[in-house]
């Protein structure tokens, strides 16, 4: 059996951490690209000279030259960069739309037929501008962002029930912004509703519901808090270990359950957007997308969410993507 191709597209924070899960996993060979001369060949040769102690045979190959991606399986871009202090959303937009652009053609002319998962910000405009440049079937472009907002909603639980955070189930649907929607109602704790268990902690509905809120409200507005502690930069272990999961449920034919942000089709009646909602990851990529029922409150949330990325994919295009 040949190994698997992953090419990574960003050799910055995320795509150093993915690599490096990359080989401690074995999930294939990698080819690290940036456009920054040396700094992908150093940063694969650094986690390459590690093989011995971590014990893994995966090549790890830095490159400018996207040639090298040819053929790949899996395909992860981070490039792009992050918001600097002064710069408006439109400035990011612009910049990182120009070069997911770039990215997109390229995908499209060497790794005809991977499959694509996309981090780089803003994560919805950016994987509808992937999937526009490329054409890829939607089956095979989505973006990670669900995996990553649900985990950390997770956490929170898991730190407030003082539980294992492996038997928490929770999920954040919609838009990867501040307008995203953590699902309260069918949060649980091995099937045990969350809510009912921090009523039983705190025998105080009301408290219960502040405790929630505090909660969604962090989770909200956790990439922000992570940016503030780090001072330059953003998250970058959570996101990676995030894509990773997501390329393993393709690897691997999984059919793992999980949040991504994937083209509706009249879905959630919504059509022609890329938003978070729970699909089924397998070999064939976003094998389907699940729709569950959301109450009146939660349909007034997830449409905000949605209207948020429309106005963000409206913007995009204005300014002529
Ligand atoms: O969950 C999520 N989706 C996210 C997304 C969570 C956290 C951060 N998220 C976004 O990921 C973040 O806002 C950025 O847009 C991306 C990548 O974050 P990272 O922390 O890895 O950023 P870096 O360290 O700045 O790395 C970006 C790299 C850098 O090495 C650039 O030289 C490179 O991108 N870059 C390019 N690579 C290839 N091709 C082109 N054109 C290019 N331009 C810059």
């Amino acid at each position: 059996m040949t190994r698997k191709k992953i090419a990574l597209i960003g050799g910055g924070q995320i795509g150093g951490v993915l690599t490096q899960l990359i080989a401690l996993r074995e999930l294939g060979d990698v080819v690290l690209f940036d456009i920054l001369e040396d700094m992908p060949q150093g940063k694969t040769l650094d986690i390459a000279e590690a093989s011995r102690v971590d014990g893994f045979d995966s090549n790890l190959q830095g490159t400018n030259s996207y040639e090298d991606i040819k053929d790949s399986d899996i395909v992860i871009i981070t490039a792009g960069l992050p918001r600097k202090p002064g710069m408006s959303r439109d400035d990011l937009l612009v910049t990182n739309a120009k070069i997911m652009k770039s990215v997109a053609e390229n995908v499209k002319k060497y790794a005809p037929n991977s499959f694509v998962i996309i981090i780089s910000n803003p994560l919805d405009a950016m994987v509808t501008l992937f999937k526009k440049v490329s054409g890829f079937s939607a089956n095979r472009v989505m973006g990670q962002a669900g995996v990553l907002d649900s985990s950390r909603f997770s956490s929170f639980i898991a730190w407030e029930l003082g539980v294992s955070v492996k038997d928490v189930n929770a999920m954040v649907l919609g838009g990867h912004g501040d307008t995203m929607v953590p699902l309260v109602r069918y949060a649980n704790v091995n099937g045990m509703p969350v809510m009912e268990l921090l009523e039983r902690k705190y025998n105080d509905a009301a408290k219960a519901k502040e405790v929630m809120n505090a909660m969604v409200e962090r989770t909200k507005m956790a990439g922000g808090e992570v940016v503030k502690l780090l001072k330059t930069g953003s998250a970058f272990y959570s996101p990676a270990s995030s894509a990773i999961a997501m390329a393993e449920a393709i690897l691997g034919d999984q059919k793992r359950v999980l949040p991504v942000c994937a083209l509706l089709e009249g879905e959630y009646n919504v059509n022609g957007y890329y938003v978070g909602v729970p699909a089924i990851i397998g070999a064939n990529g976003v094998e389907k997308i699940l729709e569950i029922t959301l109450d009146d409150e939660e349909t007034a949330l997830f449409t905000n969410s949605v209207n948020a990325v429309k106005s963000l994919v409206e913007d995009m295009e204005r300014l002529g993507f």
